[in-house]
């Protein structure tokens, strides 16, 4: 069960602090994903019912299969105006949101931080960070819950969206009863979940498809580590969206990793565990972050170093966790 229910005193804070500015900046993080601009669409239109004009930025655009969502297209890449209140959304530490150097927590402008991410760094003047939700739209719900803002179509839409998406339609293991409920209540609202499932989950684009079919020829599988390789020329023509998630239904796999090479060294990192096992602390010892069962980072090396280099540390760390599964009662499932 959430913590973020009843009165509690983090949720006051942050009802505060919205209620107290008069010129909030929205933000996500960069590559935005469906839970990052449903959240920042979702509080934005909150925002507006409470007569404010939230500036909502995303450093990179918003992705074509999102531009269904309600006030995608009021979404900017710059933040020229005033700002006395910051809310950064989804993001597990302020790099995240990519560049924004003047309303960095840093400064004297107040940051609430909302989140859901394990290993989210508690950055913000306030944290409204809860591991436990299904997405930063369920705690973004829950604060406008607390704060009384009746909920509309169109916000209703933004928001299930990012739940949606971020459990990939309800299947991940962070779905509780509470995120049903909070559901339940969305639809009520309007929000169309065959809508969202279709624009967001079941449409790729066929450059994304060939691009999937030129990685899965690359899949090796060792020691229940299953990954695949996306080298620069084809990292450049599309996104990788879900990928990584497709490669853990795997039989037989505990981890899937996909190494996606860019510009100037850099390779990406996408993690995913299956159920009872976690990758997120693989990802943070590399320096990046997320959730048990889906987390990433970026090095800089070769493909092939920092295959080497990741495999090495994601094997090791797994068997670890597979003999203290051992010494419990139950095993993984
Ligand atoms: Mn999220």
């Amino acid at each position: 069960m959430s913590f973020l229910t009843g009165k509690n005193p983090t949720l006051q804070q942050a009802s505060q602090l919205i209620r107290s500015s008069c010129y909030p900046v929205l933000l996500c993080h960069v590559d935005p994903d469906g839970d990052a601009i449903g959240s920042l669409t979702g509080l934005g239109r909150a925002l507006h019912h409470l007569g404010r004009q939230p500036v909502l930025a995303c450093a990179d655009p918003v992705p074509s299969d999102l531009g269904f969502v309600p006030g995608s297209e009021l979404i900017v890449q710059r933040v020229d105006g005033p700002c006395d209140l910051v809310i950064s959304l989804d993001c597990s530490e302020w790099s995240r949101v990519g560049h924004f150097p003047h309303l960095s927590p840093a400064g004297d402008i107040p940051l609430i931080n909302i989140d859901h991410h394990v290993t989210n760094l508690g950055f913000g003047t306030v944290n409204l960070v809860d591991a436990l939700a299904s997405s930063t739209a369920e705690i973004v719900f829950r604060l406008l819950e607390a704060m009384t803002i009746p909920l509309d179509k169109d916000l209703a839409m933004c928001l299930l969206t990012g739940i949606v998406t971020d459990t990939r339609g309800f299947r991940t293991s962070n779905v509780t009863i509470e995120t049903m409920e909070v559901a339940l209540r969305l639809m009520r609202a309007g929000a169309s979940l065959r809508v969202i499932t279709q624009q967001a989950l079941d449409r790729r684009s066929v450059s994304a498809m060939r691009l999937w079919g030129a990685a899965l020829a690359t899949a090796q599988i060792d020691e229940r580590v299953i990954w695949a390789v996306i080298p620069l020329d084809l990292s450049r023509a599309t996104g990788n969206a879900g990928l990584a998630s497709f490669l853990i239904s795997a039989e037989g796999t505990d981890a899937a990793a996909v190494f996606v090479e860019r510009e100037r060294g850099r390779v990406e990192v996408g993690l995913r565990a299956a159920p009872g096992f976690d990758v997120a602390q693989v990802a943070l010892r590399f320096g990046g972050g997320g959730h048990a069962m889906a987390a990433g980072c970026a090095l800089q090396g070769s493909l092939e170093e920092v295959q080497e280099q990741v495999l090495a540390v994601l094997q090791a760390n797994l068997a670890r966790q597979r003999l203290t599964y051992a010494g419990r009662d139950s095993q993984p499932q």
